[in-house]
């Protein structure tokens, strides 16, 4: 029986873009496990989606001025194709808002209550008289009881991962309008972790995870108190409870339950509904939790707490490799404070592989790790180019243009063959370990050993020499069936960082088939075909240029740099008008439905916008200066009698008020509906 595993990625938050920095630790060495379990021939379900409920959602939505649902819909789809972009192998990408999870979280809470683990209780929540309502989690900001750390949210601290109730912090305020917060009763239901104390214990004691997870784990299962499970919103799961309204679950006691519904909707979507059963409810399956360092306690005490307290058997994690952070040239990435990487013109320079290699060699594994642009370039350049593509490239070119583009039989062997030979079953052994084990970095290192190897070989047996002598054609031939062999091998290690180069080299190398459908012991047992023609050699990788990391770095020293409030020329005032004039213009609010860049044009995007009477196209050009997406369900000041235009061929019935020329921003409205009157 192959073994079995269901492996998850944090669900992120449907609340901005995410960046490299969040695919290092959590996503992309899932990936990287995924694929190679798969290749193993191990039964693979690969699992995750959006988290769409929680302040976190709310707070943001609230400063982009749109609804939770605009706000969720917008960066479910953003960070969906995102991971399309890098290549990512989920079976499925659900989002909480999925119909199928509230059940599904509702039932957790009923069979919690039912066994005795749920209580209700009226006890001292923080109240801000200022904006006349109860705060919680992120709208409160405080000093984290744990570490120190100042600016802590009041369910956890971004520093330390501590995880506690609001009221904990010390010297908490309004995280929107800095006021003080009083303490005022409230009812709220709480979930008796306490009462898990011992089993939990129990069950990590047999567990051989990382250190830093299991030492964090068991401080948590140490001090565990019931904490408040409900909040006041109307935002997130309800309350399956009569004369609650207004209550929903906390978004981590709903979230985790997304990596069961998220299965549930794959067996649901490929028409066999009870198949989420085969990996929850099987005892054998190995369930493993890729995470950041920051969801240790949800993920290690207080989610398994929850299943064991519950009436079905969900299997409990088996591991979590949790990963450190990924930072940005040594501090966090921020899009707020220009301090990011702009992905859409990343990805018309860079290769999807080149990210995940460098990310995958960097890979926060054991310390946090960072992007730095000389780093990436010098890893590309150095690594996969100099190392890896040379070593395929000088020996498919070799084999085109000597052997007729034929592998080679080979007769005999020398000492040098026999110890490159061992060298790529030792290659092989290492970086199964390594993958089995969650090591990406490793296994990414072990590639580069054996491709650097490789070229020794190649230039201690120089089959240039050997090809001019007949005598030595049997040499010859197996100098270069060991290099093909070789690049068989590397194959292998490179496909679960690198999917799509390790295919297209596999093609290179002759075969027809598809490496992701076939079986990592078999190839490695089956020597690559006597006589097989290989395909037309290609350069896998481009090289980086000094010039355009220059040109990176000066970027990202821009964003940074603080902006220059003062303009260095104002232009000089218009001639005067009267009001009559003014009383001309028909302004509105108009809400961007729609935004798209207008093909072979650099500036201009074509918005669908409701003006309230009626739904407008308007071409704006201010596409060098905002992301089209990011406009979805913003409002704006739109001007509404101007006569339509034509714009490089597309018709524009209106125009949408900036501020700014070199460099725009754009006034929003927050809570006017479409076809207000602007004056
Ligand atoms: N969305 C937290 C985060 O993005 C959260 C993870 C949920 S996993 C169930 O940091
Ligand atoms: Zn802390």
């Amino acid at each position: 029986m192959p073994e079995k595993y269901l492996i998850t990625s944090a669900l992120p938050y449907a609340n901005g873009p995410l960046h490299f920095g969040h695919i290092a630790g959590a996503y992309l060495p899932g990936d990287c496990f995924a694929r190679f379990q798969r290749l193993k021939g191990s039964d693979v379900l690969f699992i995750c989606g959006s988290d769409e409920y929680g302040v976190a959602i709310t707070m943001s939505s609230d400063l982009a001025g749109r609804t939770p649902k605009q706000q969720v819909d917008i960066f479910h789809e953003i960070n969906k194709n995102f991971f399309k972009q890098l290549n990512f192998s989920f079976d499925n990408y659900s989002r909480t808002t999925w119909s199928g999870h509230i059940p599904t979280v509702q039932d957790f809470f009923l069979d919690l209550k039912d066994n005795g683990y749920i209580e209700e209780k009226t006890e001292n929540h923080l109240f801000s008289v200022k904006e006349n309502k109860f705060l919680a989690d992120r709208y409160v900001i405080g000093t984290c009881p744990k570490c120190g750390f100042d600016k802590a949210r009041g369910d956890e601290c971004p520093k330390c991962a501590a995880s506690y109730e609001a009221t904990d912090l010390k010297n908490p305020k309004s995280k929107l309008t800095g006021s003080d917060l009083i303490l005022k009763p409230s009812n709220h239901w709480y979930l008796r972790f306490d009462k898990f104390k011992e089993k939990l214990s129990d069950w990590i004691d047999k567990k051989n995870w990382k250190k830093n997870v299991i030492n964090l784990a068991k401080e948590y299962i140490k001090d565990l108190k019931p904490r408040a499970i409900t909040r006041d919103s109307d935002w997130g799961v309800p309350l399956p409870l009569k004369g609650c309204e207004g209550k929903v679950l906390y978004v981590w006691f709903d979230a985790p339950i997304g990596y069961i519904s998220s299965t549930k909707e794959w067996a649901e979507k490929r028409g066999t509904p009870n198949a989420w059963k085969d990996y929850w409810l099987d005892p054998t399956t190995k369930l493993i939790h890729f995470i950041g360092k920051d969801n240790i306690p949800f993920h290690t005490v207080f989610f398994p707490a929850m299943i064991m307290g519950q009436n079905v058997p969900y299997i409990l994690p088996y591991d979590v490799p949790a990963n450190e952070f990924f930072l940005l040239e040594g501090r966090q990435f921020s899009k707020s404070d220009g301090w990011y990487i702009d992905l859409e013109d990343f990805f018309k320079r860079y290769s999807t592989d080149q990210i995940r290699y460098y990310l995958g060699s960097n890979a926060p594994e054991t310390a946090d790790s960072e992007f730095t642009w000389k780093d990436f370039q010098a890893r590309c350049n150095a690594e996969l180019l100099g190392k890896l593509g040379n070593f395929i490239n000088r020996t498919l070119v070799f084999t085109k243009n000597n052997l007729e583009g034929k592998i080679p039989e080979i007769k005999s062997y020398d000492g040098d063959d026999k110890n490159f030979l061992s060298q790529m079953k030792e290659a092989i052994q290492k970086a199964d370990d390594a993958y089995s084990n969650f090591q990406v970095r490793k296994a990414s290192q072990i590639l580069m050993e054996l491709a650097q190897a490789a070229n020794v070989y190649f230039d201690i047996k120089k089959p240039w020499v050997l090809v001019k002598d007949p005598s030595r054609k049997e040499e010859l031939h197996t100098v270069l069936g060991c290099c093909l062999e070789c690049i068989k091998h590397l194959v292998l290690i490179a496909y679960p960082i690198i999917p799509s180069t390790a295919e297209e080299i596999w093609h290179l190398l002759g075969y027809n088939s598809k490496l992701e459908q076939l079986n990592w012991d078999k190839i490695k047992d089956t020597p690559v075909p006597f006589n097989q023609k290989i395909n037309e050699p290609k350069i896998l990788f481009r090289k980086i240029e000094d010039e355009e990391i220059a040109e990176q770095i000066a970027k990202l020293k821009k964003g940074l740099a603080p902006k220059d409030k003062k303009n260095d020329k104002v232009d000089s005032l218009k001639e005067q008008i009267s009001f009559d004039d003014i009383e001309k213009l028909d302004l509105r609010v108009g809400q961007i439905l729609s935004a798209e860049k207008i093909e072979k044009s650099k500036k201009l995007l074509k918005l669908k916008v409701d003006i309230g009477l009626e739904e407008r196209q308007i071409v704006a050009g201010i596409g060098e200066f905002v992301q089209a997406e990011s406009l979805v369900g913003k409002k704006v000041i739109v001007v509404a009698n101007l006569k339509p235009a034509k714009l490089m061929g597309t018709e524009s019935q209106g125009m949408i008020l900036v501020a700014g020329d070199k460099e725009i921003e754009i006034p929003y409205i927050k809570e006017l509906p479409p076809g207000s009157i602007v004056s």
